[in-house]
């Protein structure tokens, strides 16, 4: 039987550094402390920002050597205890403790309480930061919105995930896919897919930046998904949860 010669799909969208969706957005400046409106806007529609380099490259750099310890730890223990169960497979993921001082670059800027009192209204508290790791030739997930079922596809929003890039994401590194809007649409982007989530989709872009960039997004209903690390280390990234106090986000605080 033939089959009916079909294109091959177009690879998926990688943001320019600090392009994605909408080229010019996102470029803080040094000290800035709050959205602005374009930037709050862009949030709101693609249901997620890239904001380049926010950390100082010291800052980057000292979270890189902690957080790459505390990876490595795991992965000995792993090695050292074979066939014990880990949450997923390959991946490194450490609950952190917010209150740590060492961390409070991450849980204590400004730009995240701005964004948060944007997307989910005023009062927003970090409630969870945790690490995700993937190990080289692992980290793919499937598409997903955060609660699922129970994701929202208008507000009030319930979560909203500032992840730090402490290493640099990279086309190849397992850099955090999403597709922007699909917080806004009533068919779930996974529906379009032969093989639901798993591959690429035709509308994802894949955020490509800078270590110490932080990405906001609206976790709990915008889909996304950890991709492949084909790189040879790890990448690092570290994501504070921050919603209204009423509500308690996955992995975060009980
Ligand atoms: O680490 C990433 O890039 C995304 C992880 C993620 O989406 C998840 O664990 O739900």
């Amino acid at each position: 039987m033939t089959r009916a010669f079909q294109q091959p799909a177009p690879p998926p969208a990688e943001n320019q550094v600090i392009g994605g969706h909408r080229p010019g957005y996102a470029r803080p400046v040094a000290g800035q402390a709050e959205l602005t409106s374009q930037q709050q806007r862009s949030l709101a529609e693609d249901g997620y920002l890239l904001l380049p380099s926010v950390l100082a490259a010291g800052a980057a750099d000292a979270l890189a050597g902690r957080l790459d310890g505390l990876a490595r730890g795991i992965i000995s223990e792993w090695d050292a205890t074979p066939g014990k169960p880990s949450e997923e497979a390959g991946v490194v993921g450490i609950r952190l403790d917010p209150a740590d001082p060492g961390y409070a670059p991450l849980v204590r800027q400004p730009l995240l309480f701005s964004a948060a009192g944007a997307v989910i209204g005023p009062g927003c508290q970090v409630n969870g930061l945790s690490l995700r790791a993937p190990l080289p030739g692992c980290g793919h997930q499937g598409l997903h919105p955060d609660f699922f079922p129970g994701h929202r596809i208008s507000g009030p929003w319930q979560v909203l995930a500032a992840m730090w890039c402490i290493t640099a994401f990279t086309s190849d590194n397992g850099p955090l896919r999403v597709i922007p809007g699909s917080h806004r649409t009533r068919r779930d982007p996974v529906d379009d897919m032969e093989f639901p989530g798993m591959g690429p989709h035709p509308d994802e872009v894949k955020l490509i930046a800078p270590a110490g960039s932080l990405i906001l997004f609206n976790s709990a209903s915008l889909w996304h998904s950890g991709t492949l690390n084909y790189s040879p280390g790890l990448r690092l990234a570290v994501t504070a949860y921050l919603s209204a106090p009423a509500n308690t986000p996955p992995g975060g605080a009980s």
